[in-house]
């Protein structure tokens, strides 16, 4: 069988290197990933997924988690959380109940453009999408709340501000890519889950403050992420916070993608999940990340996954 070595979790990476990983993934372990094209960011990357199955998705039985990461741009240490998903379940297989019992869609880049501009010398804390906006030298919408679910209720419409909502709901190409790979899949998607940073929070809907009538439900599986990933025995306890979007962060919030996967395409269990700031001891950015920490978030993610998937499957 194919020797493939996993992208070492010491470093960060740029969408170029994660783009050709996936590849080789795909082609190293034909039997249990496929690379799939979500559709092309505005600046015209492609924005691939990996779907892993050991069924090649055809068992429609099978459900599906959906785990994406870096939907915002400077939030960088998510992309180790969906590349060490990536490989506990295609390269260095341990849980094998999570490859029999579901298939696996893992999107690590949901916004290349904004992705790659965090890594020049100006834009490393971007966080939209790379719009040029009409009548306005302020470039970017937040892909975050571009989604059909209240839209424009509780955004900006400043493209000058961080969240700013768009033209209207899925101007952006990125938000639609997303909505393409859901429409294809929503039906057999158990639990979705987008990965931010930073604030220690697993979050539900909805943003708009009520509660998501499996809000209970939502709770439950959230507390057992939460209680797993603070098992792992690291010098910091990640100490999360589970709860509704607006009750956690005290703020309103619309046009989110979590809520659009719930609302607008019927996935029970949906949620925001951010990863903690792992400032260590430099007081530094909450988006930086330094290196130790990398692995770090790679590893204690996989266990509230985990813990998600092995919940939801006995709920
Ligand atoms: N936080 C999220 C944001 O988009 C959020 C919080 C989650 C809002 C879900 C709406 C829906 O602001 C970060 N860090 O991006
Ligand atoms: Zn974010």
């Amino acid at each position: 069988s194919s020797r493939l070595a996993p992208l070492p979790l010491d470093r960060t990476y740029t969408f170029q290197e994660v783009d050709n990983y996936l590849v080789r993934v795909a082609n190293a372990f034909p039997n249990r990933a496929t690379v799939a094209s979500a559709g092309r960011s505005l600046e015209g990357r492609d924005t691939k997924y990996l779907k892993i199955s050991t069924t090649n998705f055809q068992d429609r039985r099978k459900p599906i988690i959906y785990v994406q990461s870096l939907l915002h741009a400077r939030e960088w240490v998510t992309l180790p959380a969906t590349l060490y998903a990536i490989e506990k379940l295609v390269i260095d297989v341990t849980d094998n109940d999570l490859l029999r019992d579901f298939d696996w869609i893992i999107m690590p880049i949901a916004n290349p453009d904004g992705f790659e501009w965090s890594h020049t010398r100006n834009g490393r804390f971007w966080r939209k999408n790379r719009r040029t906006n009409r009548g306005s030298t302020c470039r970017g919408v937040d892909l975050n709340r571009n989604f059909d679910v209240a839209w424009g209720t509780a955004s900006s419409r400043n493209p000058c501000a961080e969240d700013f909502h768009g033209t209207g709901a899925f101007s952006e190409p990125e938000s639609v890519n997303i909505r393409r790979v859901l429409t294809a899949y929503a039906d057999r998607i158990d639990m979705f889950i987008d990965i931010h940073s930073f604030g220690s929070m697993i979050l539900f809907g909805r943003g708009t403050g009520e509660l998501a009538p499996n809000a209970l439900t939502l709770n439950y599986v959230g507390v057992q992420m939460a209680q797993a990933i603070d098992r792992v025995k690291w010098p910091t306890k990640p100490n999360y916070t589970v709860g509704n979007i607006v009750h956690v962060l005290g703020m309103r919030a619309s046009g989110g993608l979590s809520d659009y996967a719930q609302i607008g395409q019927g996935i029970p269990i949906s949620y925001a999940y951010e990863l903690p700031a792992y400032r260590g001891r430099r007081d530094i950015n909450g988006f930086l990340v330094e290196p130790a920490f990398i692995r770090q978030a790679g590893v204690e993610t996989w266990e509230g996954i985990k813990a998600g998937a092995r919940t939801i499957r006995n709920l």
